[in-house]
């Protein structure tokens, strides 16, 4: 690197070694989270500042500490429409500071949820965008172009990007559904778009594969992959993504330690079993099978009745720490995607508040109940 073209990229925030470049080998297989570390949001650290406040208000001292290493976990930063693409911008410029602090890499976790017709299903998050009013073109417009401009531009940093939450299981399992039939195509060639224009070797994208309970069951198996790969297809010659992300938003355990009754029948009883059993359908399919998988928050055994139980479960705790470490070869890192204390609507746990808002009471619990590696770190 010349001088000039290296004070230059000094002044962009970028970290700067003399260690050869660990760029992949064409074609090759490398597992973007290993040795970086996934960025921790500070505006979501914030918000637990008052979930501190709480526990020091009722003399709790050793809670309120273990917050503060909460608040230094990683989280993935949710941009859910068009006035949230300013959050990719700050995230952009907090992780770059804390790179240049910290002189490790980091990686920036990025979900983008936003298409046209959004949760056809359920109507529970439904979107800004609309189909009938040119939801597609605005969303290639307005939405995917400046997203993909923003992190294309960040080449001194990772990214980890999960693709629309929620939206191609409803179409492996809910076309019985008017919304749902009238999305599919909509939502096919939105994420098609989304994976062909965020095409950088900085920047790795999971599709959203749903959860054990959903698309685990062995007859779901094959159609979800079929489905999948039609859409990468659809996305162009040679355009890639990473892998598959699952339990978006989910309570799920990674590793249960106890195999619930309601998942009697399924070899996808808890998410590693999951990724597990879609594995060689996505193979056949000839997609890439690797697998991130959300654990913001786990329900402890015996939470839940139903496996459908989806709304602010309690009791629940935070889940455990991102790591890569995973004992399972298909699933690169366990991550946290849901920032946990932000209400799944007013359903669940009594007092919840609508959905997005902080739910203190339930952030506290979540605190008491996380899992040990959230301590164990320094
Ligand atoms: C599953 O059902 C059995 C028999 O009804 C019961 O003894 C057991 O506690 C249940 N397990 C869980 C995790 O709820
Ligand atoms: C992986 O296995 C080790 C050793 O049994 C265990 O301590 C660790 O918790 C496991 N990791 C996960 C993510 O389950
Ligand atoms: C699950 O956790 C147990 C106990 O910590 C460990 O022995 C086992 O290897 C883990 N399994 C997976 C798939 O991580
Ligand atoms: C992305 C995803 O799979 N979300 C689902 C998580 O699990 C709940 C409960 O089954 C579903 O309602 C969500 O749609």
């Amino acid at each position: 690197m010349r001088l000039s073209v290296l004070l230059a990229a000094l002044s962009a925030g970028e970290i700067v070694s003399a260690a050869p470049s660990s760029k992949p080998l064409p074609g090759g297989d490398v597992n973007p989270f290993v040795g970086k570390t996934p960025f921790a949001n500070p505006k979501w650290a914030a918000k637990l500042d008052q979930t501190k406040r709480a526990f020091l208000a009722k003399g709790d001292v050793a809670n309120a500490k273990k917050v503060s290493k909460v608040q230094q976990v990683g989280t993935f930063v949710w941009v859910s429409r068009r006035a949230d693409l300013v959050n990719i911008d700050d995230a952009i410029a907090s992780a770059r500071a804390e790179q240049r602090r910290t002189r490790k890499k980091q990686i920036v976790g990025l979900v983008l949820y936003n298409l046209p017709d959004r949760d056809c299903s359920a109507g529970e998050s439904a979107g800004e965008l609309h189909s009938d009013q040119d939801g597609l073109g605005i969303y290639k417009r307005e939405f995917i172009k400046p997203y993909a401009e923003k992190v294309a531009a960040a080449k001194d940093l990772t990214f980890a990007i999960v693709l629309e939450p929620d939206s191609l299981a409803n179409l492996v399992t809910n076309m019985g559904i008017e919304l749902c039939a009238k999305a599919a195509p909509v939502y096919r060639e939105g994420i098609a778009h989304a994976i062909a224009s965020l095409q950088y070797d900085h920047v790795h994208l999971y599709m959203d594969a749903a959860h054990g309970g959903w698309l685990g069951w062995d007859q779901n198996l094959p159609l979800a992959a079929k489905e999948f790969a039609e859409v990468v297809k659809l996305a162009g010659e040679g355009k890639k993504i990473r892998g598959f992300v699952t339990n978006v938003s989910n309570y799920n355990p990674f590793n249960a330690t106890v195999r619930e009754n309601y998942t009697e029948w399924s070899n996808s009883w808890d998410e590693s079993h999951y990724a597990t059993s879609l594995a060689p359908f996505l193979e056949t399919e000839g997609l890439p099978a690797h697998f991130i998988v959300d654990q913001g928050r786990v329900h402890l055994p015996g939470a839940r009745k139903e496996w459908g139980e989806w709304c602010n479960v309690a009791p629940s705790g935070f889940g455990p720490a991102p790591t890569t470490k995973t004992n399972n070869t298909v699933v690169d890192a366990l991550v946290w995607v849901k920032p946990g204390g932000e209400s799944d609507g007013q359903c669940g746990m009594e007092g919840a508040p609508r959905a997005g808002e902080w739910f203190d009471e339930y952030a506290q619990m979540l605190v008491k109940n996380a899992h040990p590696s959230v301590f164990d770190r320094h």
